[in-house]
């Protein structure tokens, strides 16, 4: 029987039927293409991170061993958990031991603080809190301490000491491998993804096995995915572009080796390229200028890369072009969503369009829509609004009426804010958006979110976050404030507010990098704040 999970918005079942019918959804289970890998290659190498290296044997046993520890803890299918890790072999080993006995991990970036963190709790009524004791500072196992004494959900923490190990995993360990076998079914929720966000709180998106190994599975090929492929993962392993596209999962449905970095920065991952033969990576434009930047590149042997999928936010033309000569890799750019659809120019595409497009479709199932501001379709090569529906699209967030309201369209299009331009060959270019979104190097900041925290200033009368262009992120953070009547205007520098913002538990991406005292703010003609006007002054 199907798993009922409430909140969720179901495919209408003609839809459903026909993803299966042309074979875009199979009969497959998250963790059924590694396990598949575990028989095929048992001695092969599937994840190297630091010291660290395991088998493809190993890493099933691993699995199969925290399985059982969390079933014996009571975790069973449908219940939703949160992983909040770093990019260590453990968040693979959990979220894989997760989906082995049917219960839906949430990703949760581990910048994330409490505020964000508590939400997912709350939301998902998460029974267990996966997470590491430290990191960047933050004492995360208070973290799991208090959130487990606030939410009666939540049964269990799981800390992690900083190297992936300590304790609460010994006890997992305890217990016999559970044997692998389907405890769940591919059209069951599988997971929660954090949404890039426009309003108060991040929204969560459920993707079932069938959409995400359908997303995975297009993406092998048209990354060059083989069993010969050895792909570092660069950005926060939580995000989309290390998970699916093509991610670990589509390494490990292949039998390739996934390398593990801390971090995307150069000194870090130059010397992994070199030592482990890094064949691909998928990193977000910062990291692609850092690299392009560093002068250690002349310093290391680079030259097992093959490809660099490049997206998540904006590469201009100029940082394309330098990637060829100065890298020797292909560059493919790509324009993907949580919610779902993923594109990627093909590595056969002419030059222009390598370094202008950011891709097409994955799916032969996906619809695009390309509207004006009036929803008529524009012709081809003229900018419009995209909504977007398919096999790997999401059609309503998790447990979110109102905003499903706004953001799908009663025949299911999902609007995602974009505006892009689609030519004759087929391949879009994204060339702006209507959400109210700040894209932070590929970090999504909803302003209202961040605005809603600091209005509980005590200083603050109005605030308005803006994004503001910035040379290596594309964009950066700007809060405007006006202040209360009578309020020192001195207590109110961006590091105070910075600081009022992380002690509120907000995730450090988010904290505004710029701030401005203003008497009051630009208003549209109905008397709205003009974010326009504020980002051309
Ligand atoms: C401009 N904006 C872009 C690009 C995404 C693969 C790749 C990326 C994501 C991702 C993903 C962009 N140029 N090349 O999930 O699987 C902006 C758009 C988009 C939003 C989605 C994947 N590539 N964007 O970035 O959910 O605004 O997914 O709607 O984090 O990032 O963000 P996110």
């Amino acid at each position: 029987e199907p798993l009922v999970t409430d909140g969720f918005v179901p495919y209408p079942e003609d839809i459903a039927a026909r993803y299966r019918a042309e074979g875009w959804w199979t009969d497959e289970t998250m963790p059924e293409p590694l396990f598949a890998t575990v028989a095929r290659v048992p001695g092969k190498i599937a994840i190297i991170s630091g010291d660290t290296v395991l088998t493809y044997a190993e890493l099933g046993d691993r699995i199969l061993q925290l399985a059982a520890g969390l079933r014996h803890l009571g975790v069973s299918r449908g219940d939703r958990v949160v992983v909040h890790l770093p990019n260590i072999p453990e968040f693979i080993a959990f979220v894989y031991a997760f989906w082995q006995i049917g219960a839906i991990p949430v990703f949760a970036p581990v910048a994330h603080r409490r505020t964000e963190i508590e939400h997912f709790v709350q939301v998902t009524e998460a029974r267990v809190y996966v997470t590491v004791a430290k990191h960047d500072g933050a004492d995360l196992a208070t973290l799991a301490a208090e959130l487990k004494a606030a939410w009666p959900s939540l049964e269990h923490t799981v800390v992690l000491d900083e190297a992936g190990g300590g304790a609460d995993l010994d006890r997992l360990l305890e217990h016999d491998p559970l044997p692998h076998e389907r405890r769940t079914l591919p059209a069951d929720v599988a997971l929660l993804q954090m949404s890039g966000g426009t309003t108060g709180r991040p929204k969560l998106i459920p993707h079932t096995s069938e959409t995400y190994l359908h997303s995975v599975r297009q993406s092998i090929p048209i990354c060059g995915i083989t069993e010969n492929s050895v792909q570092l993962t660069a950005v926060p392993i939580c995000h989309s572009m290390s998970v699916r596209s093509p991610g670990f999962l589509g390494v490990l449905s292949v039998g390739g080796t996934v390398v593990l970095a801390p971090n995307g920065s150069p000194d870090v991952v130059f010397p992994l390229i070199e030592r482990h033969g890094i064949t691909q990576s998928s990193i977000v434009p910062p990291l692609l200028l850092a690299w392009l930047n560093s002068s250690l590149k002349q310093q290391y042997d680079l030259s097992s890369l093959e490809s660099l999928h490049v997206g998540g936010a904006r590469l201009s033309v100029e940082a394309a072009r330098r990637v060829k000569p100065e890298l020797d890799v292909i560059l493919q750019q790509g324009f993907g969503m949580a919610e779902g659809l993923v594109n990627y120019n093909r590595f056969d595409v002419d030059e222009e369009t390598s370094l202008r497009c950011q891709g097409r479709p994955i799916s032969p199932g996906d619809e695009l829509l390309l509207l004006d501001d009036a929803g008529d379709p524009v012709p081809p090569g003229a900018p419009g609004h995209l909504l977007t529906r398919g096999p790997t699209t999401i059609r309503g967030y998790y447990r979110d009426p109102e905003e499903n309201a706004r953001s799908f369209t009663a025949d299911g299009f999902y609007r995602t804010g974009d505006i892009i331009e689609r030519y004759e060959n087929g391949y879009l270019a994204v060339v702006g958006r209507s959400k109210d979104q700040i894209n932070r190097g590929g970090e999504k900041v909803a302003p209202e979110e961040v605005e809603n925290l600091i209005l509980a200033h005590g200083s603050v009368h109005d605030v308005s976050v803006i994004g503001i262009p910035d040379q290596i992120l594309g964009e950066r953070v700007k809060a405007f404030v006006v202040l209360r009547a009578g309020a020192d205007p001195a207590t109110l520098k961006l590091s105070s507010i910075r600081a009022f913002l992380r002690e509120r538990g907000l995730a450090s991406y988010k904290l505004p990098d710029a701030l401005e005292v203003v008497a009051e703010f630009p208003q549209t003609a109905v008397g709205k704040v003009s974010k326009r006007r504020q980002r051309s002054q």
